[in-house]
């Protein structure tokens, strides 16, 4: 070889979209296509993107394999540089076209030719890296989850493996096994909950809402609806109030409820209390058909306003959440991000505020450290008089905190997550 190198270059067609939207996927031929090919990999690096495409680079000891996917073209990109004679980048180009179910044409050229350059005597002044050792070989595998819109994401490092992948009717649900959070619960590449984290969310969900209910007393907690809430975490903490006597839970996708009883009991665990009645429906048609004035407490615990989730931001549904309420009822949705969804933010608040009143809808914030930027909100409306702190015995809920080792909620906290920012005062006070 009169060259440093051989570069070739790659043009995948009529791929399988989904495959070429599967980052897990992706990222397992890439390295059985540099291994097979003779290359020895030292570490690899795949990103998904949201709503679709992947990219990624396996580096070899010769160099590197790269790919970038566009399934809506079902088209990939994919550059193959090696070094030396060891490696034959045709064998790998072959396996990812029987992986991808693809055509393909490339472009091989020889990089570096030895007629234009000439070698000269450099020694690095650094003699402290060693070679690795023959028959030790560590592959450091990269590969990254990424909830994002079209200018901000949150990204998770994960094993690569994918613990649970179920596309059904209505969404593709997921459990991957992050490196800093632990085991996580994705719908259409969004993160639902992490092992980590799912205690900020699921508290925040429940216990201002549960506390604030209880000042009308105990036969206020009674009869309580949850909207979504799949995994179970929120049914969890609601069975932390002995005054609740039944939960009628309706989850739209029987997908998620099966993933999180598999992956995440810690989350799970409550699904097949005796108290909970857990149905498989449309949380907006049964809150349609509901009696009036049925429930004490809804909790509104869905995904994000995408897919069977869209409605659930709907005036309709809120509506006839209001009737379903008891006169003195009270209802929690998940708000959506003031910074990452802005406008449904808004939009949610407005629309509780025309139903509920502008007096008696209450924003909370809190922590949410794995959805993209951090900051989430809820909307509590309360249908009677109570207010979430004006007349709050703080010394009560801390005692109810204390008694059941909460991990986020406090009564300090209780107070402060309804303090706004002024820029998310303003968003609220038209
Ligand atoms: N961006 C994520 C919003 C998801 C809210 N629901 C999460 C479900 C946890 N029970």
């Amino acid at each position: 070889m009169n060259s440093l190198g051989r570069h070739i270059l790659v043009e995948f067609n009529s791929c399988n979209p989904e495959k070429l939207n599967d980052v897990a996927f992706i990222e397992q031929s890439m390295i059985k296509a540099a291994e097979i090919a003779g290359a020895t990999v030292i570490n690899s690096t795949f990103h998904h993107f949201s709503p679709w495409g992947v990219s990624g680079v396996v580096v070899i000891q010769e160099s590197h394999l790269a790919i970038h996917t566009w399934p809506e073209y079902r088209y990939a990109a994919v550059d193959l540089f090696t070094c030396g004679e060891t490696v034959n980048p045709w064998v790998s180009m072959n396996h990812l076209k029987t992986a991808l179910e693809a055509n393909f044409s490339a472009l091989e050229m020889n990089r570096g030719s030895l007629e234009v350059i000439k070698k000269t005597d450099f020694k690095s002044k650094d003699h402290r890296s060693s070679p690795v050792p023959e028959g030790v070989r560590h592959i450091e595998r990269n590969v990254w989850f990424t909830d994002k819109d079209d200018n901000q994401a949150l990204s998770l490092r994960y094993t690569g493996e994918v613990l649970f992948d179920v596309t059904s009717e209505f969404q593709r649900v997921r459990i991957l096994e992050s490196y800093a959070y632990g085991k996580m619960l994705t719908i259409n590449n969004m993160v639902m909950c992490t092992e980590r984290d799912e205690a900020h969310y699921h508290e925040m969900i429940v216990h201002p809402l549960m506390q604030t209910q209880s000042q009308l007393g105990p036969q206020n907690l009674e009869k309580v609806l949850v909207i979504g809430g799949g995994d179970g975490g929120t049914v969890r903490e609601l069975l932390k109030y002995e005054a609740v006597k039944s939960i009628q839970m309706i989850e739209i996708d029987q997908a998620v409820v099966e993933a999180s009883k598999k992956f995440l009991p810690t989350i799970s665990r409550g699904l097949t209390h005796p108290k909970v009645d857990l149905r498989i429906a449309d949380g907006i048609e049964f809150v349609k058909k509901s009696a009036v004035g049925l429930y004490d407490v809804i909790i509104v615990d869905g995904s994000d306003p995408v897919g069977p989730a869209e409605g659930l931001f709907s005036n309709e549904f809120y509506n006839n959440c209001y009737k379903a309420l008891k006169p003195q009822g009270i209802l929690i949705t998940q708000g959506e991000s003031p910074m990452f969804h802005q406008d449904t933010f808004v939009e949610l608040n407005q629309s509780l505020k025309k139903i509920f009143g502008s007096e008696k809808v209450h924003t909370l914030l809190f922590h949410a450290t794995t959805y993209p930027s951090g900051m989430w909100s809820l909307q509590m409306a309360v249908k009677g008089s109570q207010h979430p702190h004006k007349d709050l015995n703080f010394s009560k809920v801390q005692d109810f905190c204390n008694s059941q080792e909460l991990h986020y909620y406090t009564a300090e906290l209780h107070r402060a997550s309804f303090a706004l920012p002024k820029f998310v005062q303003q968003l609220i006070s038209g």
